[in-house]
């Protein structure tokens, strides 16, 4: 409360009269805490699925200023509302610790610059495919930001999106071309111009990216109103420093613009595909992405190269289209998954009053209420992404006829997987599919059903079967038929993809020797042990409290999030084995770890309770009630710091997140690293204010 951007927690909010909601009013309404969203007679499967809005990958002389390597610090006036003075046009630290790592090696070669700010109508939607494969909707008329027709537009405060449109923007990139993201902080500089939650400053996480950690979208490295941050992602193969460094391996490829590939160095079993770009701003990301601030970035190679046609010998070709020499939309699809709930106005709602996590009474695909999306009677993949707040979808077909699982996360499996129900998707995860719709006849219909029950934010209630789900259950309007697929035509051209197997088998980690095992335990009962602590602090402004934390090497108290405090520091090049419990109580945590791919090695201990749609790379890891997954990771090539958290992110906003670095034991690296201290009038650095015994 000292300094008028100290993230506050919920309880500061009420007293500070900010909430949209009395909590009086908040009759126990299941399952969101809030008055049932009023339907508006709207009806389900009335309105098309768009596809996501593909970003423009523009010149990199496009951006002005042009990008630096560290922090352009260019002063401009600051607003009163957020102090006044002067502060740097780049929000990003300033200096050599957070300047971009390998800059010249890597530079950009293509810009996408976006704006964070308030709902408006889109009048640039470009879903990179024809009409005919967006269910019919015609690019050209203004796209608004509603989830139906017959719902009233977001306002600009409800609602804050990147360039404050929809549908959801979609990042096209491939290997060895480096994206320069520039973001602008175009949201209200009156932290209280919110609609009633979320926050106006701002950190993007590119999630899994192999970044160095200065573009990982730090939890402390947040941004204010009229500053931007350039993200340097110079997408690489994990390993490039160390393995196939002559880039001799045919595999370890990028796709050229003209049908051919191009070696890169790396370790070909590293490589990734589907990604996802979120706030992750520290103790708001719960409410900032609930907001719209979600986005997907598919990352095309040799190997997944988004062209079914092309026969090299290295293309999986998998369902994707033919026409471009990479990454073709046509039938590769972009799913976001997420429960919404609105007022008795339309706008958008958010109860910040339960730390158990928030659960939405509507379905919404791609941002839209309950949609439509036809198809061609051919294989299609599904980049399905579970960006709720803290509910976890179990999908099937409502035929009960089988998909494809094809990746797991960021990354294909090492086999495919046929299916009739999916896991639980828990949030943050991805699972790409593969759906054939050649087995039905044009004119006929199927339809996605959500079978897990959920009706607390702790964890599902239950999984139903399919056939109780499609029923409906009373207590969630979550459950049951979401989006409806409609067969309208046999494909104009012969559908040419594959489901081949194997696609991508684990990196062999198992000549790295193991240099450290550490165990951390997710659990509630968190206490905070740098606070309280002097006003305007360090640790008033990193450290945060709430009912959530995680224990580490089973030493000391369950503790709450301080990004200020060192919890692990791997060092650089070695390889660790982690495992993550589940501290008990019923919950589930899906758990984030940050910049590297995991191998799960076990589940409860036994190597034989792995399924076969987790034997590939991950990134988030679903504990189940009472359970624990142990894993392997390896530290290379970038370093800095980074995060582990709970990605049900009411319960990472309160409080179990952490920091890890990697330990160089020395320059350029520093140990430990100074902590960043975000202000409007620049950013300063501090030790941090606690290094736990068994971090180094
Ligand atoms: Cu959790």
């Amino acid at each position: 409360m000292h300094l008028p951007w100290k993230p506050l927690n919920a309880m500061l909010v009420i007293a500070a009269g900010l909430c949209a909601f009395a909590q009086d009013a908040v009759a126990d309404s299941v399952p969101t805490g809030l008055p049932p969203s009023p339907t508006f007679n709207i009806t389900k499967f009335s309105q098309p699925m768009p596809r996501f809005d593909v970003l423009p990958r523009n010149a990199v002389s496009t951006l002005v200023p042009a990008p630096t390597a560290q922090s352009n610090q260019t002063q401009q006036p600051v607003d009163p509302a957020l102090g006044g003075g002067s502060g740097p046009i780049e929000g990003r630290p300033p200096g050599p610790i957070w300047a971009h790592q390998e800059f010249t090696r890597f530079p950009p070669q293509i810009a996408v610059e976006v704006s964070q700010e308030g709902a408006k109508v889109n009048n640039t939607y470009n879903p990179g495919v024809p009409p005919s494969l967006n269910s019919n909707i015609n690019p050209a008329l203004p796209f608004h930001p509603r989830f139906h027709p017959g719902l009233p537009d977001q306002g600009p405060l409800a609602m804050w999106t990147f360039n404050g449109t929809l549908p959801p923007k979609l990042v096209i990139g491939r290997y060895a071309e480096p994206i320069l993201f520039r973001e602008h902080n175009n949201l209200p500089a009156d932290k209280n111009q919110n609609g009633g939650f979320g926050l106006h400053s701002i950190s993007t996480h590119e999630h899994n990216g192999h970044h160095g950690a200065e573009n990982d979208g730090f939890t402390g490295a947040y941004f204010f109103p009229n500053q931007f941050y350039d993200y340097h992602w110079p997408i690489v193969l994990a390993g490039w420093r160390s393995i196939n460094t002559g880039a001799t391996d045919p595999k370890a490829a990028t796709p050229n613009d003209t049908g051919g590939k191009t070696n890169v160095a790396g370790d070909w079993h590293e490589t990734m595909s589907t990604h996802w770009f979120h706030d992750h701003m520290f103790s708001f990301t719960s409410q900032n992405v609930y907001k719209g601030m979600a986005g997907m970035f598919n990352i095309y190679s040799a190997l997944d190269r988004g062209n079914e046609a092309i026969n090299d010998g290295v293309n999986l070709r998998l369902p994707s289209g033919t026409s471009k020499s990479f990454a073709n939309l046509d039938y590769d699809v972009n799913i976001m998954l997420a429960d919404k709930a609105w007022d008795a106005a339309g706008q958008l709602a958010f109860n910040i009053f339960d730390f158990d996590g928030f659960l939405g009474d509507r379905m919404t695909v791609n941002l839209v209420d309950n949609p439509f999306f036809e198809v061609e009677a051919r294989k299609y993949r599904f980049r399905i992404l579970n960006a709720a707040v803290s509910r976890f979808f179990k999908l099937a077909l409502s035929d009960g006829s089988p998909m494809i699982q094809i990746a797991n996360d960021g990354n294909l499996l090492p086999h495919p997987v046929p299916l009739t129900e999916l896991d639980e998707l828990g949030i943050a995860e991805r699972y790409d599919v593969v759906i054939d719709f050649s087995r039905y006849a044009v004119g006929s219909k199927v339809w996605w059903v959500n079978l897990t029950q959920q009706t607390n934010g702790k964890r599902p209630d239950k999984d139903l079967s399919l056939s109780e789900a499609l029923q409906g259950s009373g207590n969630d309007p979550v459950v049951g038929k979401f989006l409806e697929f409609r067969i309208v035509r046999t494909p104009a051209v012969a559908d040419q993809s594959q489901v081949p197997d194997p696609m991508i088998p684990n990196p062999d980690l198992s000549a790295v020797p193991i240099a450290r095992t550490r165990t951390f335990e997710f659990g509630s009962g968190g206490s905070q042990t740098t606070l309280p602590a002097a006003p305007g602090s360090q640790s008033d402004i990193t450290a945060f409290v709430g009912p959530w934390g995680i224990k580490t090497d089973d030493q000391g108290p369950m503790l709450d999030a301080d990004y200020g405090r060192i919890t692990a520091a791997p060092g650089y090049g070695t390889r660790e084995v982690w495992t993550l419990k589940n501290g008990g109580g019923g919950w589930d945590h899906p758990i984030h770890i940050h910049f590297e791919e995991g191998q799960i090695l076990n589940r409860d201990g036994d190597p034989n309770a792995v399924p076969a749609w987790e034997k590939g790379r991950k990134d988030v890891y679903r504990l189940r009630p009472g359970g624990s997954v142990t894993i392997t990771m390896q530290f290379r090539d970038f370093g800095g710091m980074f995060m582990e958290h709970c990605h049900n992110t009411v319960h990472e906003d309160n409080a179990m997140l952490m920091r890890w670095e990697i330990d160089n034991n020395g320059a350029p690296f520093l140990r430990p690293l100074p902590t960043p201290i975000a202000t409007p009038q620049g950013v300063t650095f501090v030790p941090p204010d606690d290094i736990l015994p068994t971090a180094f």
